[in-house]
């Protein structure tokens, strides 16, 4: 190799750790996981080979180059430099699983028909050897006529290996067709390419014995590079080359497959072996983990435990901060001279950050377990057992994975849609996905049940508060499902597709990288909510302060509270509140929101909270700072249980309304990053749209039969 600049795509089978190796050679934190179709998009980065920089680029995975799924396009687009009219990459890395080589390879003789230099990895060969299967790379080599190496991605020896193989390749392209198609297959890729590939489509040389050999198998001629009008010219050029075959005695569906595993064969044989094949411990669990009863029940007990443990392990970190953050804003109060920028550092913006922050030790618990299922291989588990029922509503067992991601966040969910196949099943995914409660929703669901449900345990251990809260998941995922049936009744272009997803093998979680993201999220979290918040909290604290109103003397010194000095300073202090800008907006949309149990400040938290949901809690904790005597030590919790009506001396928020509340936020269409997402992934403005009127809808619909249904019920 020159001394020059490379673009280097990591190709290969989902699940064979490319991401790790892309992760290895330049220092990034592309995300790994132990289920295939983690990685959907592109993402690239750099390496520094003796003083040369190469553009690494890391593809999603892809059983072969007969894309059928966005991702998968991305990946073959990629090869032969169509994406984005990049160039072809210089070099393919071949990521393969060194204990399931005869797939692998599949794809490995199809990126050599591309004419791409490449470097064969076998990569997990430490799983193959605790297996019994031994490969002899050295005849593999010499069979397909490129380098192959052996590896494991997590030795940096190994990694070491693969920049010197990178280092000193020849970037000679393979032969293509090393396989051989007999000689009509052959004839029908010529016939095809002459008359239609080079005349009609707009595709580089390269990908024509590809793309002939898709259309004889698959027989249909798709959208992409054929712009053709008359798609019947190429049925008809399509059925010659097919007849051709037929006349040799082969079936065109089959032959290309046939020969290429034949040569696959040839590479393998006495190069590698495999024992008999004995049961593994993996499939020791699965006989439990995916057994057609016990398999649901561990799924939903797994769930149960891991909203439990949030609520309950996160409470003693919680309290440290409301600490930290009392005495924060009390060390700072009694420093600066008490006027306005005291009142807008102390009331704005402390109050708001703690508001927020405070909700971190949950966040990073949530993303330690989902890490957890993702790093282990449940979640490809999870998928399976959750398939036959998925299918009874008419989805299927593919919309799991991006399901579960959605209790992290809806994006990287909405995402991950991109592995479904079918686009009414992929959109109806997308469109019902930010019903599962995602971290966004966890704060208000903390603060409304710690304030509102009372602190018991039911049957002896589990905690009715962790209980509410799993409860609210469930409500999401019930939700999601019945809006997932709804809408497979009016929205179904009556495609279906089987669910095939490989289970991994079991595998214990790669410990620095479950640390890593729970860090890393945790600080995403801070940085995003931090940014917002200090800007909302900053412009409400003003809202809220101002006009400055004279309080009556009457409600200064109302005597008639029991609580003295609390709830005369309370009822002063929302005097002005409610005479503020802030206030006189909250009861401007107050009529709207009554009826559903909220008052006028939540009202204001509603409005700051369809910017971010977990905005919410800063704006309830800054309305209920301002104009509070300084060095309080009441935390927001107690200041909602204690807020009263200031007429009727009757407490605004009840049990009743806080499930209001949280239902309400459990269904609206709170998040503008989503909308967004959702705009992009279906490139239309109409489903974005849609998805903000039915969920918000939704969200006002029942909110207001419970608050309402429960007053009737006397609740
Ligand atoms: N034992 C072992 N595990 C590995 C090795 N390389 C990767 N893994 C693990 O295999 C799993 C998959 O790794 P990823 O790097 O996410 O795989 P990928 O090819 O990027 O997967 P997709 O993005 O889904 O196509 C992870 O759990 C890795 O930790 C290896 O050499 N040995
Ligand atoms: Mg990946």
């Amino acid at each position: 190799m020159k001394n020059q600049s490379l673009t280097i795509a990591l190709v290969g089978n989902p699940n064979t750790g490319k991401s790790t190796i892309f992760n290895a050679l330049t220092g990034l934190k592309q995300k790994v996981g132990n289920y295939p179709g983690v990685t959907v998009e592109r993402k690239t980065g750099f390496l520094n080979l003796n003083g040369v920089q190469h553009k690494i680029i890391d593809l999603p995975g892809t059983y072969s180059l007969n894309h059928k799924k966005i991702d998968e396009r991305i990946a073959y687009q990629t090869l032969i430099g169509e994406y984005q009219h990049e160039q072809t990459p210089d070099l393919a890395v071949l990521v393969l699983d060194a204990t399931n080589l005869d797939r692998n390879l599949y794809l490995a003789t199809q990126v050599m028909d591309l004419e791409i230099p490449v470097i064969v990895l076998l990569n997990m060969s430490d799983l193959a050897e605790e297996r019994g299967i031994k490969n002899d790379a050295d005849k593999i080599q010499k069979q397909l006529g490129v380098p192959v190496l052996p590896i494991i991605a997590k030795n940096k020896k190994d990694i070491e290996q693969v920049k010197q193989a990178i280092a000193k390749h020849d970037l000679k392209p393979p032969a293509p067709l090393r396989w051989k198609p007999e000689e009509s297959l052959s004839n029908a890729i010529n016939e095809i390419t002459e008359n239609w590939l080079k005349p009609h489509t707009n595709l580089p040389n390269r990908a024509y014995p590809i793309e002939a050999l898709r259309l004889i198998s698959d027989n249909q001629v798709p959208d992409d590079f054929h712009n053709h009008p008359r798609k019947e010219v190429a049925q008809e050029i399509i059925a010659n080359a097919q007849a051709e075959i037929e006349r040799a005695g082969k079936n065109p569906a089959a032959a290309e497959v046939m020969a290429r595993y034949d040569f696959i064969e040839s590479c393998t044989k006495n190069g590698s072996t495999r024992q008999d094949e004995a049961e593994t411990t993996s499939d020791k669990i699965d006989a439990v983990v995916t057994h057609k009863v016990f398999g649901p029940i561990l799924f939903v007990a797994i769930l149960l435990l891991m909203f439990q443990a949030i609520f309950s392990w996160a409470e003693p970190f919680m309290n440290l901060i409301d600490l930290f953050f009392v005495h924060a804003g009390n060390t700072v109060a009694e420093t600066l001279p008490p006027g306005i920028l005291n009142d807008l550092l102390v009331e704005g913006v402390i109050a708001g950050l703690a508001g927020v922050i405070i909700f971190l030790p949950q966040i990073m618990f949530l993303f330690f377990f989902i890490s957890i299922l993702e790093g282990t291989g449940y979640m490809a588990r999870a998928a399976f057992v959750m398939d036959g029922f998925m299918t009874r509503i008419g989805l299927h067992g593919r919309s799991v994975v991006p399901l579960i991601s959605g209790f992290a966040c809806a994006v990287p969910g909405i995402m991950a849609t991109r592995t479904i196949e079918s686009w009414s099943d992929r959109l109806i995914t997308i469109m019902v996905l930010p019903f599962m409660a995602c971290s966004a929703r966890l704060p208000v669901y903390a603060l409304m049940i710690s304030a509102f449900v009372p602190n018991e345990n039911v049957l002896g251990f589990i905690s009715l508060q962790g209980l509410t809260f799993f409860g609210l998941y469930i409500f999401g995922i019930v939700m999601a499902i019945a809006a997932a049936w709804v809408m497979k009744l009016f929205y179904s272009d009556g495609s279906s597709t089987p669910f095939m997803m490989e289970l991994p093998s079991y595998k214990m979680p790669k410990w620095s990288a479950v640390f890593y993201n729970m860090f890393e999220r945790g600080w995403i979290f801070v940085k995003e909510a931090g940014k917002i918040i200090m800007a909302i909290s900053v412009v409400l604290w003003f809202l809220a302060s101002y006009p400055k109103v004279d309080v009556p003397p009457e409600i200064a010194n109302n005597p008639a509270t029991t609580e003295a000095s609390f709830n005369a300073q309370q009822s002063a202090s929302s005097y002005k509140l409610k005479h503020s800008y802030a206030g006189q907006f909250g009861r401007f949309i107050e009529p709207a929101i009554e009826p559903l149990g909220f008052d006028w400040k939540i009202g204001i938290g509603l409005l700051t909270s369809f910017a971010a949901r977990e905005v919410m809690v800063g704006t309830l904790n800054t309305i209920y700072s301002v104009g509070e005597e300084k060095g309080s030590v009441v935390t927001l919790q107690e200041k909602l249980i204690k807020d009263k009506d200031p007429e009727t001396g009757e407490p605004i928020f009840t049990t009743l309304s806080a499930i209001s509340l949280m239902i309400f936020f459990a269904l609206a269409m709170q998040c503008m990053s989503t909308l967004a997402i959702v705009r992009r992934e279906t490139n239309s403005w109409k489903w974005p749209i849609v998805m903000f009127t039915y969920m918000t809808t939704l969200a006002y619909i029942c909110s207001l039969v419970v608050y309402q249904g429960g007053l009737a019920l006397g609740y």
